[in-house]
């Protein structure tokens, strides 16, 4: 996340144009904010022993999503040049949902409640991705050039990556604990990257199609 953090930086660092610096912004805050919260999980700070509960919460992973999901989803809205009424709705969903699932990971009341939060932050999921998929994928297309091109390479990247972490809660040590601590921990940390280093690599090579992006804000 560090070294990602430190290539955004380097490839934004000469960029004139105050609406490309936007995306650079943005996107250098994702995994500079998830790096802070590997140190944190990684140093004992981002993890909480709680009372009946099996297995350690790390909450500093909803702390981090907290603020990269919105962020992530900044970039797609800024993308599809939408309105500050979608870039509030996707967001406010989205924080919904990381806060539900959090509400999930700490709930002390046995695993039939754990299963309900989850079904709670599913629910805003879905609207969510309805807004991702209908209004913006429909603005984006309007956009000039290959503007909707790439929209759609970063809205499949992000379906399918982020349909992967609702699966991996409910398997892993949240939810029904299938699955171990250890390999939880790596495959969330094997979709973080890609969904925040990969993600930002690809929007931000694209320096001519962020170019033709007209806004609607
Ligand atoms: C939770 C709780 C259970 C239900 C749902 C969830 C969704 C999480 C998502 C997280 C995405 C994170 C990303 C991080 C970094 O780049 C909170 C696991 C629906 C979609 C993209």
């Amino acid at each position: 996340m560090t070294l990602g953090t430190l290539a955004f930086l380097a490839m934004g660092w000469n960029e004139t144009d105050e609406r490309k610096k936007t995306y650079y912004i943005v996107t250098t805050f994702i995994p500079a904010i998830a790096a802070v919260s590997y140190f944190s999980m990684a140093t004992g700070f981002g993890v909480i022993d709680i009372p009946n509960h099996d297995y350690p919460v790390y909450w500093a992973r909803y702390a981090d999503w907290l603020f990269t999901t919105p962020l992530l989803l900044l970039d797609l809205a800024l993308l599809a040049g939408a309105s500050r009424n979608t870039i509030g709705t996707l967001v406010g969903l989205d924080i919904a949902m990381i806060v539900t699932g959090l509400g999930g990971a700490l709930a002390t009341e046995g695993a039939a409640l754990r299963i309900a939060w989850w079904g709670i932050s599913c629910g805003f999921f879905l609207v969510l991705l309805y807004f991702l998929v209908g209004r913006l994928t429909a603005r984006a297309q309007e956009q000039p050039g290959e503007v909707g091109s790439l929209f759609g390479t970063l809205r499949n990247l992000t379906m399918v990556l982020w349909f992967a972490y609702p699966v991996v809660w409910l398997v892993g040590t949240e939810g029904l604990a299938i699955v171990g601590i250890v390999p939880e921990t790596a495959i969330f940390m094997v979709l973080d990257l890609s969904a925040k280093v990969g993600f930002g690599f690809l929007l931000l090579r694209s320096h001519a199609v962020l170019d033709s992006v007209e806004t609607d804000t």
